[in-house]
């Protein structure tokens, strides 16, 4: 099956210039990788451009309007002409060869492949050993990188604790943001939201629709070059803590609508 995968980029240049190349070896499947950039101003275009007068399967888009991760994955999820669309992270968070993985569990049968930190042998940034006490070594670690422990902390937490709680059971990795999945699916369903809160939304609805989702461990990877756009400061954690909590109260009422008998119009 052929792939076409969705790279969202806000000053990746020194990412890029190492992972497409890398995707490009590692996944036969890769039919177009779709570099969806937002106003980047440190060479990133200049890059994916090079990249593209060389494997006319690179494609970049030059975003108009307010940046937004989220606004980028729609839009290249309706400029993807494969039979699969999934993206992942421009910073290395994740490995090509975790991504063929991926696209391995959609050929083997499934509608959707999740890329897990909360499964047996998944692991978040800086982890080592299984575990809450692997997990907390990896806050830790993650001090060496370019991210922030408060930033892994926080993460854990939603996936292990609030979020399940909010929600109830799914998939494990509830803000994964790492997914292959058939595009007519893709397209079928309007993302939510302005960053990684649309996931939430994302696989609830998945799942209401029966869709068959797995999940696939892997081991994400603490950023090394460039800044994260996440929060950095206290108040914007708590802004975008506001939006993953309004995300999940919004899954769980779809959901018990979705379920609850439609009202008669006779
Ligand atoms: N097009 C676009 N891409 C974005 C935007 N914000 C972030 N990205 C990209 O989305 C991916 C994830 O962004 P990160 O800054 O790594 O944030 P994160 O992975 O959610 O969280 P941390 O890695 O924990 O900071 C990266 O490839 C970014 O370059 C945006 O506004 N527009
Ligand atoms: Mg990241």
């Amino acid at each position: 099956m052929k792939l076409s995968l969705i790279l969202p980029t806000l000053n990746e240049r020194d990412n890029l210039e190492v992972l497409i190349p890398e995707l490009l070896l590692t996944v036969p499947q890769l039919a177009e990788i779709l570099v969806l950039d937002d106003g980047s101003t440190d060479g990133t275009h200049e890059v994916v451009r090079d990249l593209s007068a060389a494997e006319p399967r690179v494609r970049l888009f030059v975003r108009s309007g307010p940046p937004s991760l989220t606004a980028a994955l729609q839009e290249g999820i309706l400029a993807a002409k494969s039979e699969l669309v999934g993206w992942m992270d421009a910073d290395l968070a994740m490995a090509p060869a975790d991504l063929a993985r991926l696209v391995a569990a959609v050929e083997a049968g499934a509608d959707a492949a999740i890329g897990s930190r909360f499964v047996m042998g998944g692991g978040i940034k800086g982890q080592e050993a299984e575990g809450f006490r692997g997990r907390m070594k990896a806050l830790k670690n993650v001090q060496n990188s370019e991210d922030s422990w408060v930033g892994v902390a926080l993460s854990w937490a939603l996936n292990a604790a609030i979020l399940p709680a909010l929600i109830g059971d799914g998939v494990h990795d509830y803000t994964s943001g790492f997914v292959v999945l058939r595009r007519d699916l893709a397209v079928s369903v309007r993302l939510q939201g302005d960053h990684g809160e649309y996931f939430i939304g994302l696989w609830t609805e998945l799942e209401r629709r029966g869709a068959k989702v797995v999940e696939v461990a892997y081991q994400i990877r603490a950023r090394q070059h460039g800044k994260s756009k996440t929060a950095s400061a206290l108040s914007d954690y708590g802004r975008r803590g506001v939006r993953y909590l309004s995300a999940a109260a919004r899954a769980r009422l779809q959901s018990l609508t979705g379920r609850a008998p439609r009202a008669s119009t006779r």
